[in-house]
């Protein structure tokens, strides 16, 4: 008996994502919260700029390709002609938090009912390690070689608290995905999202804490320490925002 069977929306073939990057789990988990919820031939991946994006090269379902950071600003056209439809975007940080802050504020505080799905590995992976607004302080990238300095840059952005302030989100979480137990919470996060939406409830947000390795310079192994030393102390897993309990 098989132990283990590929999501059926995931090719047979290379992820295009360097080893060990988080960016191919969290496309698995996906892939695999559809199988379960029976939504193959339903769902709808909206798919922004960056190596987020590189998930295009092996997703077997439909998928919308959009301009950098505008997900959820096409997610909200698109979910609104197909409300019967799972529409949600996959955004890396530079995407969702940078360009395309904008867009994401705006989405869910008119509590559009689709997912967003952000995938914070703190850095622009795709352009070469740039700052992004989620590096930490201290963190050296390509553009804060020195470390990031609060005094020139500001802080690190935290994408679920400032969402979980506003009115109309139902469902807002944060996951890290470097232990079996964040990915297991994950899995479970991403599909009450979605059941969140199939029930016609409105706007729902999971961050997923990822890792680069290359431009981390670390190797996957590695990242998932700095993770715990690092990014975890900072960006604190954990439910911010969920009505059904919250009403209770
Ligand atoms: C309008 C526009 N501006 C800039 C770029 C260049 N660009 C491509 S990917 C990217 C950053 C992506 O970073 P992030 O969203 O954090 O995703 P990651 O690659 O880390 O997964 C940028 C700035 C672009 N493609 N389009």
């Amino acid at each position: 008996m098989a132990e283990y069977k590929r999501a059926s929306l995931l090719a047979d073939s290379p992820s295009g994502y360097c080893p060990g990057c988080m960016h191919s789990l969290a496309t698995k988990l996906i892939a695999e919260v559809i199988d379960e919820l029976g939504q193959q031939d339903n769902s709808l991946n909206v798919i922004s700029v960056g190596c987020s994006a590189l998930n295009i090269l092996y997703w077997g379902g439909d998928f919308l390709s959009v301009a950098h950071g505008r997900a959820p600003a096409a997610a909200t056209g698109i979910k609104r002609v197909n409300p019967e439809r799972l529409v949600f975007a996959y955004q890396g940080d530079g995407d969702l938090a940078a360009i395309g802050l904008a867009e994401i504020m705006s989405a869910a505080n008119r509590g559009e009912n689709f997912t967003v799905i952000f995938a914070n590995n703190q850095t622009y992976g795709m352009t070469g390690g740039q700052m992004a607004p989620t590096t930490l302080i201290g963190q050296k990238t390509t553009t804060t070689v020195y470390g990031r300095d609060p005094a020139t840059t500001g802080y690190p952005l935290k994408m679920c608290e400032l969402i979980s302030t506003l009115e109309a989100p139902r469902f807002v979480a944060r996951y890290a995905l470097n232990s079996p137990k964040g990915v297991n919470d994950a899995r479970k996060g991403i599909k009450k999202a979605f059941q969140i939406q199939l029930a016609g409830k409105g706007f729902t947000f999971v961050e997923l804490l990822t890792n680069c390795p290359t431009n981390w310079k670390l190797s996957p192994l590695d990242t998932l320490d700095y993770m715990n030393t690092n990014t975890i102390p900072y960006f604190k897993p954990g439910v911010y925002k969920d009505t059904e309990v919250d009403a209770k």
